[in-house]
């Protein structure tokens, strides 16, 4: 049984202007919309603090959430891409200010990449990850949604994705909020994460 984290709400950002100051080190997840992004954070602080929806395109800013745990930092869950059916000015302000985000933030640690475990990576989330990897930014792949695949599948399936071509600094979590499935262990990496890269610079 973990020790809960205790979460708050620190900031919403529609721009760039509307980050807070930079300061603890931050964890942010990425992926495609409706891939799980606002419901493994609920299920990493055991509440339901960011919203969720059914339809894509839920959340369509940067949520900056405070986590209080053995170590004290910040998850942001980001705005989906990949979701066609936005106009397009929409489309390139959510990315504008995804990559804002990525490119400019000194406290970001750490960029979780989730993938939905049923379809692997898709061209998007492969240019991301190369994008990431190219601005030398650490990066963790955690696949979502693996109650939707059998137990005895997925070990196969997590191979055939490996092979396609993935990059992660660990091998890639599967996760379920369904099950809770790879929770315990996603949510003792990323605090052992934190305190391992922010003791050597402190
Ligand atoms: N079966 C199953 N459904 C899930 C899982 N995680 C998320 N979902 C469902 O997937 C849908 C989208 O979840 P969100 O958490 O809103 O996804 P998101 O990535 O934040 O989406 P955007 O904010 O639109 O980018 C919801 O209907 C969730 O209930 C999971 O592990 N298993
Ligand atoms: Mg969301």
């Amino acid at each position: 049984m973990h020790k809960r984290w205790k979460v708050q709400l620190i900031q919403t950002a529609f721009n760039r202007s509307q980050f807070p100051e930079e300061g603890l080190p931050e964890i942010a997840i990425a992926g495609r919309s409706n891939v799980g992004k606002s419901s493994l954070l609920n299920k990493l602080v055991s509440q339901k603090i960011a919203h969720v929806a059914s339809r894509p395109g839920k959340t369509r800013s940067i949520n900056f959430y405070r986590i209080e745990g053995d170590v004290s930092f910040v998850l942001v869950d980001l705005p989906g891409y990949g979701f066609a059916s936005r106009s397009k000015t929409e489309r390139t302000q959510w990315s504008r200010l995804i990559e804002t985000y990525i490119q400019t933030r000194r406290t970001l640690e750490l960029l979780v990449s989730l993938v939905d475990f049923r379809h692997g990576l898709l061209e998007n989330d492969k240019m991301l990850q190369e994008w990431i990897h190219a601005l030398g930014i650490p990066l963790l792949t955690v696949f979502t949604k693996v109650d939707k695949i059998s137990r005895g599948k997925r070990k196969a399936n997590l191979h055939k994705y490996i092979r396609e071509g993935l990059r992660s600094l660990e091998v890639p979590f599967l996760t379920s909020v369904t099950s809770g499935d790879g929770m315990d262990s996603l949510r003792e990496f990323l605090e052992r994460y934190i305190k391992e890269n922010t003791e050597v610079r402190s």
